[in-house]
């Protein structure tokens, strides 16, 4: 089982921020902006390139949903997921990263200067 598999199975201890039957978003382990949760499917579906277009409709409208309740729908947010190998995927679990809180740099992916926002 891989960990987010493990997550969704309360075998190991995440931050969550929502849910439902579907999806799951909790808190980022290592964020990169005051903001950062990772979105995920509750299935196992190994990255984007292998979600179907109905599971990506309802998981798009979860995404909108926790960006509404995290107050950062009209403010603004980046929307980020990594793809395999030469995208950086490390978990083979899809996820897209909803990263916000502030206004982003693209520094913002590989540095702690979110740190001083
Ligand atoms: P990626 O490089 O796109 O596969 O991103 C994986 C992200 O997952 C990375 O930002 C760190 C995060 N992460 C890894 N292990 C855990 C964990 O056990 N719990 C949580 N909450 N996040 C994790």
């Amino acid at each position: 089982m891989c960990i987010f598999c493990k997550i969704v199975a309360g075998e190991l201890p995440s931050n969550k921020e929502a849910e439902n039957e579907h999806f799951l978003a909790f808190h980022d382990l290592y964020p990169k902006a005051p903001m950062h949760l990772l979105i995920i499917p509750k299935a196992h579906i190994e990255c984007f390139q292998e979600i179907d277009a109905h599971t990506m409709a309802g998981l798009t409208e979860f995404i909108q949903e926790v960006a509404r309740r995290m107050g950062l729908d009209k403010s603004g947010y980046r929307l980020i997921t990594n793809n395999g190998e030469d995208g950086g995927q490390e978990v083979k679990h899809l996820h897209f990263h909803l990263l916000g809180g502030g206004k982003l740099k693209w520094e913002h992916l590989h540095d702690e200067s979110h740190k001083n926002m």
